[in-house]
């Protein structure tokens, strides 16, 4: 793959003991150095306009003074430095960056994977949270749309529900939102209810599992709900928000997604992308086991580099057919 990285996002400095700590992108650049075919490439930072775009004019001022006066604790635990600033206009530029080299031969070795750092799914319009400050998946999706493309879709794997994402898409018809979240973890959004108002009805859908939901309970809510949706709005760019988090050993979430499992959802979203023709992009969010990040990526990088990951032979348990029944109530799943 392509990753795109910038070392100023090393410098987003968030303290002793923070998970979200700059070591996360030396373990991967370090554990993707073993890898054949791993090309880093450059970005411009995000374009201040777009950003301004899916985050208020006042937000955006008031992060960046924030920064200027030296940072501090946004709140508990979204911190930020003076370099918070360049950190994330760095992160969302490589986003950008993800969303226009997404071309439309998605099992291309080339396909984008925006390595940066801080992430961005829970900011919202008009606020930091949840160690994000600039919604970076929604940056890129704007800027894809500023460019000509008609619609993107982001599907959001992260554990935690990206309710940023939604948020800023929410009544809107141009960005189609799909995320799987662990229940009662931060920041206890995305229930399946959730599906949009206005022009932006239907273009929402979370599948809210309950604790120890394994890659077979992910592949389901995929292949039944998440891929058959998002081919039929068909969008022109898929962006994945792609947290590794949900891992069986991730330090933060009792979901139970393997290593081998991500390279199945990354196999099942180049399949998707190309029954839409959709450029495919990769923006990293969460992950916090230093260990299961880089495997987890390096999984999703030896994809495109032809590896044909084996998903489990155990079916959905009874828990997430639970949830996959309520979410098709909503009107959602396969037609
Ligand atoms: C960011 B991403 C409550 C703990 C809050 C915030 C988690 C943010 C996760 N005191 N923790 O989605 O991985
Ligand atoms: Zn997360």
């Amino acid at each position: 793959m392509n990753f795109g990285y910038r070392e100023v996002c090393l410098d987003h400095d968030t303290g002793e003991r923070h998970p979200e700590s700059p070591d996360r992108l030396r373990a991967v650049r370090r554990a993707l150095k073993e890898c054949h075919g791993v090309d880093y490439v450059d970005a411009a930072d995000a374009d201040l306009d777009v950003v301004r775009e899916v985050h208020d004019a006042d937000y955006v001022e008031e992060f960046r003074e924030y920064c200027e006066d030296g940072g501090g604790h946004w709140d508990a635990d979204t911190v930020a430095v003076e370099a918070t600033w360049d950190a994330a206009l760095a992160s969302a530029g490589l986003a950008v960056w993800a969303a226009e080299s997404a071309g439309v031969d998605v099992r291309a070795r080339e396909t984008p994977f925006a390595l940066g750092r801080p992430p961005g799914h829970h900011a919202v319009g008009d606020d930091a949270m949840g160690f994000c400050f600039i919604n970076n998946a929604g940056v890129a999706a704007q800027a894809a749309l500023n460019q000509g493309a008609d619609s993107v879709a982001i599907f959001d794997w992260d554990v935690h529900h990206g309710n940023g994402t939604q948020d800023i898409f929410y009544d809107r018809s141009d960005v189609f939102y799909a995320s799987i979240h662990e229940d009662g973890l931060f920041p206890g959004t995305g229930d399946i209810d959730e599906t949009g108002v206005g022009d932006g009805e239907g273009a929402n859908v979370n599948v809210v599992y309950q604790p120890g939901a394994d890659t077979a309970d992910y592949l389901a809510a995929i292949d039944e709900v998440i891929a058959p949706e998002i081919a039929d709005y068909d969008p022109d760019l898929l962006l994945v928000s792609a947290g590794f988090d949900a891992h069986e050993h991730d330090p933060i979430s009792r979901m139970r997604v393997s290593t081998e499992g991500y390279g199945v959802m990354t196999e099942r979203m180049v399949d998707l992308a190309d029954d839409c023709d959709a450029g495919l992009g990769f923006v990293l969010e969460g992950g916090y086991g230093l260990d299961t990040l880089s495997d987890s990526i390096k999984m999703v990088h030896e994809v495109f580099d032809g590896y044909q990951p084996v998903a489990p032979d155990d079916g959905v348990s009874e828990d997430a057919r639970e949830v996959l029944d309520e979410v098709a109530a909503q009107g959602f799943g396969s037609k």
